[in-house]
């Protein structure tokens, strides 16, 4: 089993209800426990002109290799209706690995730790709720050292149900 932090996010037809049916595919993966879902958080989109976004981290125990792991994201995504029409565009759901264990991944279809997760507000802070205190990515960089260069602004903590 490896630890594996996906990062969820939506900014269309209803994000916070995409979020928590995506949270319900994701515990029901094969070889997979769900092991711990953050709260939700909002921001604004990092591009202009875009719905805002509704972000969460989820933390899972898996058998799965991580190209497997890929697919099944990728189908998830799919069953909630994403459409690819262009890259970073508004999306009903988009499902990133962060991180996997320890491994550094550099792949043509799969890069890990994630290229942009270092200085995504929406991603390091749910990141956190869930990780251990000393968390270190596999570039040898502290999830700590990371959250002090990258200030809580423009995040919004929904209050959990
Ligand atoms: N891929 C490579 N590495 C990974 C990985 N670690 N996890 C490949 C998942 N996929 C990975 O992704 C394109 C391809 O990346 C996949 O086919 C996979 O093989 P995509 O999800 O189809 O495209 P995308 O999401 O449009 O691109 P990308 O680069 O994932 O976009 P980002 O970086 O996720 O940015 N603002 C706020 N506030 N919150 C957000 O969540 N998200 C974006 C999208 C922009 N602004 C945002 C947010
Ligand atoms: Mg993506």
């Amino acid at each position: 089993m490896e630890r594996i932090y996906v990062g969820l996010g939506s900014n269309l037809a209803a994000p916070e209800q995409q979020l928590r049916n995506a949270i319900k595919a994701l515990a029901q993966l094969p070889g997979t426990h769900l092991a711990g879902v953050s709260a939700f958080y909002q921001s604004d989109s990092l591009l202009p002109d875009q719905p805002r976004y509704t972000n969460a981290v989820a933390a899972l125990d898996s058998h799965l290799a991580p190209l497997d792991l890929l697919d099944a994201l990728q189908a998830i995504e799919n069953d909630q209706g994403r459409e690819r029409l262009e890259r970073w565009g508004p999306r009903t759901l988009d499902l990133d690995i962060l991180l996997f264990g320890d491994r550094l991944i550099d792949e043509p279809r799969l890069k890990v730790p994630h290229y942009q997760m270092h200085v995504r507000a929406f991603v390091l802070y749910p990141l956190a709720e869930l990780a251990p205190a000393d968390l270190q990515l596999p570039d040898g960089q502290s999830l700590n050292g990371l959250l002090q260069a990258c200030p809580f602004v423009g995040l919004e903590r929904l209050p959990q149900e």
